[in-house]
Parts: C-alpha cells; structure tokens; sequence
C-alpha cells in the first residue's frame, strides 16, 4: 500500500532521502563513461553493468533518459553466433549475459527482436545429465545458472524445452540442513545462492520444497545491529544482501521477521548524497552494482515513489506482468 499516509508511518522523515535526482545522474554518466576507472573494470561485464543501470532506472521511473534504440542495437551486437550472449561486443557467451540481454530487452518491450528458438536452444543447450546448468561450454557448474536458465526460458516463454523435473530435483539435492542452499550439493548456505534456489523454485511452482520456517530463520538472522543484511553468519553487511535476502524472505512469505524500516535506514545511509549512487556500507565507495541493489531493496521494502520489482525475476513488476501474464 503505498497511500501517503501508509508511507509516513513507514518511512519517518528524520529517515534521510531517498536521492532519485543524482542517482539517475549518476547512473546516465556511468553508462556514457568509456574510460575511466570503473569503466574499465566493467568492460568485461557491460551487458551486466547496462541491466543493473537500466533496471534501476527504470525502478525510479526515469528508463526513458536513455537512447532505447542505441542501447537495443548494442545488446544485440554481443549476441555470438551460437545463440548466447558476451559482456561485450566480441566476447565469448556465457548464460550471465545472455539473462542480462533478455532482461534489458524485455525492460524496452524489445523481446520480438530476439530469435527465440536460438537463444533458448542455447541455454538448454547447457543443461546436464543430474539437471543442473553450466554456465558456457567450458563447463562450470553452480545453482546460480540454474536460476539463469529458468528465469531466461521463462521470460522467453520456452521452459519446455529443459527438463524442469530434474533441474527442481538437481537443486532440491543443493538445501542444506539450516534450509539455506548453496552453490552445488554439500557446498556452504550463502544468501546468493538462495535468492537463486528460491526464485528458480518460484518460478517453476515449486516452492512446496522448501522449509520456509527454517530458512526464514536463516535468513532473519542476518540483520545485524546496524539494520543491514549479511550474506552469511559472522559477515559484514553489505547493501546487496538487501536484495538477494530480502527477495528471497518475501518469496517465502516471512518479510514481516525483519526490522524494515532500520534496513531501510542502513541503505539510504549508503547513498552519496552529493555524486549520487550508494555503495555496499556507509562512507564506502558507490557503484553501479550496488545502487542497483540499494534502490531495488527500497522498492522491495515499498519505499514510496517507487515503482514495484518482482522478487523473483528481478524486474519491474510491470515488466513482468506484460511479459509472463501478457497484461
Ligand atoms: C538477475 C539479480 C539477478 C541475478 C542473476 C548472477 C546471479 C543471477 C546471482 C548471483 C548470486 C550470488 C552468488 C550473489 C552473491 C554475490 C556476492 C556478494 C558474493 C560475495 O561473497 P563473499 O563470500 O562475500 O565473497 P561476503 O559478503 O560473504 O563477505
Ligand atoms: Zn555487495
């Protein structure tokens, strides 16, 4: 409910502002930039870098600052001939940018310039034997491309041509005894890991296979004092867990076992009020990546002005809504 009077009950105002106005600045430079420090690093993982920017932007209601058609032309530039998606134009496909290409794509309403039955061949294309996902031919395998693969398809409506059964199974075999999961069977709970279990459980109606009070726990747990979220036991907090805990506390129904107004406090005291941005804890450097997480843990949190994020597919709820329910 986002009536004003909801909203200042939620949000007091001595909470200190959201700052939409440089954050959409931020992000515009950010994207123009070619060459400077952050850029650089990012190079390898642009088509990431452009779904995090445009997302947010898009979440702040300002997706129409940038040029659709330039950015359309470019994501389709880094399509490989084998159907998958580069960071960049000339790199090698990985299942990481070919969700992120379909994710800017169905953000512009753009998903028809896809060749549809080439892009899902592809990701299929790296489902193993047990059901799990590699992440590109080379073979690594990690629930994190499970949760690439079934989002991917289902956006593209093509979930049918993976055997959904055995890749459920193949994470179901990934939950550890805390009800957390991580990243191949017997491997550590992290919050990452399970905002990609869940969401790939979420997505393909299985959710009956988790113990929601038991990970709810887990998860609750990772407030610490200061409002933030942690990513594991014993960890700092860091402003990205506000999206991969908390999208994965609201798919599970036990939002309402976290402080949200002191974690909407901790984010907004990670924002650059001058430059805009925010980054991973207070008086800390900002990038891109964690002013993706900051601003879409505040719409998960329903902070006022905000447009709505789906927790599972990571995009607006609008977005999804066109895309999966064809509204
Ligand atoms: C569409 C939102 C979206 C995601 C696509 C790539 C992916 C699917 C999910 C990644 C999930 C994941 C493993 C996130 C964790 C990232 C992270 C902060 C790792 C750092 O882990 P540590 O152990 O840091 O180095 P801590 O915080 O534990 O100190
Ligand atoms: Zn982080």
């Amino acid at each position: 409910d986002l009536s004003p009077a909801n909203s200042i009950s939620f949000f007091p105002g001595d909470m200190g502002e959201l700052q939409v106005e440089r954050h959409v600045a931020y992000i515009l430079t950010v994207e123009k930039r070619k060459d400077d420090f952050e850029s650089v690093v990012m190079e390898h993982l642009r088509l990431n870098g452009a779904y995090w920017g445009l997302t947010t932007l898009d979440i702040l209601g300002k997706l129409d600052a940038v040029d659709k058609d330039e950015v359309i032309s470019w994501v389709m530039q880094c399509q490989h001939e084998s159907g998958g998606f580069g960071g960049n134009i000339g790199h090698d496909p990985h299942m990481l940018y070919t969700l992120s290409a379909i994710q800017v794509l169905a953000l512009f309403g753009k998903l028809h310039v896809l060749d549809i039955d080439k892009v899902s061949s592809y990701i299929a294309g790296l489902q193993n034997e047990d059901g799990s996902f590699s992440g590109d031919m080379w073979g690594e395998v990690d629930t994190r491309f499970s949760y690439i693969a079934i989002c991917s398809l289902a956006l593209l409506r093509q979930l049918d041509k993976i055997d959904v059964g055995k890749a459920v199974k193949y994470i179901v075999s990934c939950k550890n005894v805390d009800g957390g999961f991580g990243c191949t069977p017997g491997a550590e709970s992290h919050a990452g890991q399970i905002f990609c279990c869940v969401g790939a459980l979420a997505i393909t109606g299985s959710l009956h296979h988790v113990d929601k009070d038991l990970l709810g726990w887990w998860l609750c747990e990772r407030q610490v004092k200061s409002g933030g979220l942690n990513g594991r036991p014993e960890k700092l907090p860091d402003v990205c867990y506000s999206w991969w805990v908390l999208s994965s506390l609201i798919m599970i129904d036990r939002v309402h076992w976290i402080d949200k107004e002191k974690l909407a406090k901790f984010i907004l005291d990670c924002q650059d009020k001058e430059k805009g941005g925010i980054s991973d804890r207070p008086d800390d450097a900002v990038d891109v990546f964690h002013t993706y997480f900051g601003v879409a843990g505040l719409s998960l949190l329903e902070y006022p002005g905000l447009k709505p994020i789906d927790p599972a597919y990571a995009l607006p709820v609008s977005v999804v809504n066109k895309v999966i329910l064809g509204k």
